[in-house]
């Protein structure tokens, strides 16, 4: 079998900087997992050239596999991906209500960007090709390749939440989307609410959910365990880890993931427990995202606005109990975290999986998984300790039993994590999806297949 797989964001960018090109790479679990998959299969990836100087490499062959990448007039950028994408699509699938745009102006150029994609993989397109599309910014292009390509196999991998039918309605545009959907020969999410979701939304708008139960699958996406398991640090770095308990996350900057609710709860258990000063740091890093939607510049203010006031009320000149930092960090440096720290505090007010989560009990050497059990990942994370978001006591107590958690369930709570996480990896999400194809397509499948372990 051979893919083309179709992402909005590309595997890495080239920038220019100092008048030479450089390579950017993206962070995040989809593309290290499509990476692995394009590297063991020849196929085309086709994604957006969103780097300063991607023109120059519209297609590019690495690792066996050739790049495609798409680019965009500064006007398709805006209309397509903070308009549409960012500020209609994101907000309505994490039930942000209020926070949805639904000015028609956007969808236009969200139509015109799709149609590239579609026609760019049609062009490599033959009829040993699986197609994979992913996410909300193409969920388009499913039904312009079946007009284009009718008898190509289609699979739609939505990474997000899929909401309840009465509330996808809010969306002009509903109707389009979901029939362009329901026309891949297979749809995966992440869990099963998702997907009942999604059934039952088909029936409410197309009411023929009957006939596509059978397409549409719950495979979450898993990590490569084994790479997060893998430790490589001297003991020079575990000495420089801070000696007080510590609470870790990493986020990007954005609101469905809590951010506001986490530093409300460290208030709150600080106002309740004095004994706690001086006695852990909350490394709460923040990687900047989608940076020129406006909300995003708003709420990185907010945040501040309250982690300073936080600070200010019960740090001194020995003891910052939250100690914040804005920016990327490297692969090592939060693998670093990940290993050392006590407690993992991912509470998103909904997530499509999250990632960090099983990143975390992967690499964890001992420690504590507070986790929202509205994030995807709380379906197969079960040990964790797990929190509604919008409960900031409920939370404030989740954190100040962690802090003095006995080794014995710390440690039992660890070890079914990493199974789960070393059983669902990125080898068994790939090889699920592949399986799923074959019984839906046989004739396409007769290529030898890859041992992703
Ligand atoms: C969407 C859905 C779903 C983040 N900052 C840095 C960094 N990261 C890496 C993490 C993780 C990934 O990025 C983030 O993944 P999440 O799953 O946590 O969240 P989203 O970006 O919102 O992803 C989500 C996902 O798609 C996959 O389907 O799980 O629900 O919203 O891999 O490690 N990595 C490094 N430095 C950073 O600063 N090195």
């Amino acid at each position: 079998m051979k893919y083309i797989v179709a992402t909005a964001r590309a595997p890495f960018s080239h920038d220019r900087v100092e008048g030479k090109d450089v390579v950017r790479q993206n962070v995040g679990g989809v593309a290290s997992s499509l990476r692995r998959l394009m590297r063991d299969r020849e196929g085309t990836w086709v994604c957006w050239g969103d780097g300063t100087s991607d023109t120059n490499y519209q297609e590019e062959a690495v690792e066996g596999y050739r790049i495609s990448r798409v680019i965009l007039s500064s006007n398709e950028k805006r209309g397509f991906y903070d308009d549409f994408s960012n500020g209609t699509l994101w907000p309505l699938f994490h039930y942000f209500r209020e926070k949805i745009k639904t000015e028609d102006r956007a969808f236009e150029p969200y139509v015109t960007v799709n149609r590239k994609f579609a026609e760019r993989i049609s062009r490599y397109a033959d009829k040993d090709t699986v197609i994979w599309v992913h996410d909300y910014q193409l969920s388009l292009v499913p039904g312009m390749i079946r007009k284009m390509l009718p008898d190509s196999f289609i699979v739609m991998t939505w990474h997000i939440p899929w909401v309840a039918g009465e509330f996808f309605s809010i969306l002009p545009q509903a109707k389009h989307i979901l029939e362009s959907l329901t026309s891949s020969n297979m749809i995966t999410f992440h869990t099963d609410i998702f997907v009942r979701n999604f059934l039952e939304t088909q029936e409410q708008i197309l009411g023929s959910a009957g006939s596509i139960r059978n397409k549409v699958l719950a495979i979450p996406l898993g990590i490569d365990d084994k790479y997060y398991g893998a430790w490589n640090l001297s003991e020079t770095r575990r000495k420089s880890y801070p000696k007080r308990k510590t609470i870790f996350s990493i986020d990007r900057l954005d609101y469905t993931k809590g951010l506001k609710n986490r530093v409300l709860a460290v208030e709150y258990m600080l106002s309740r427990h004095s004994d706690l000063k001086g006695k852990f740091n909350y490394v709460m890093l923040v990687t900047p995202s989608r940076t020129t939607v406006s909300d995003y510049i708003a709420m990185k203010r907010e945040l501040e606005m309250n982690i300073g006031r936080v600070n200010g009320r019960f740090g001194d000149l020995e003891w910052t109990p939250i100690v914040y930092m804005y920016r990327k960090v490297s692969d090592n440096i939060l693998k670093n975290h990940y290993r050392f720290s006590d407690i993992a505090f991912i509470t998103p007010l909904i997530d499509g999986l999250n990632l960090v989560a099983k990143e975390f009990a992967a690499a964890s050497e001992d420690g504590i998984l507070i986790l929202s059990k509205f994030a995807g990942a709380s379906a197969d994370l079960r040990s964790a300790i797990l929190v509604n978001p919008y409960d900031i006591k409920e939370m404030a107590e989740s954190l100040y039993g962690a802090l003095s958690m006995s080794p014995e369930e710390r440690r039992s709570r660890l070890a079914d994590m990493k199974a789960v996480v070393r059983r669902k990896n990125t080898s068994w999400w790939l090889s699920r999806i592949e399986k799923e194809i074959s019984k839906r397509w046989p004739g396409g499948t007769n290529k030898s297949k890859p041992n992703y372990n």
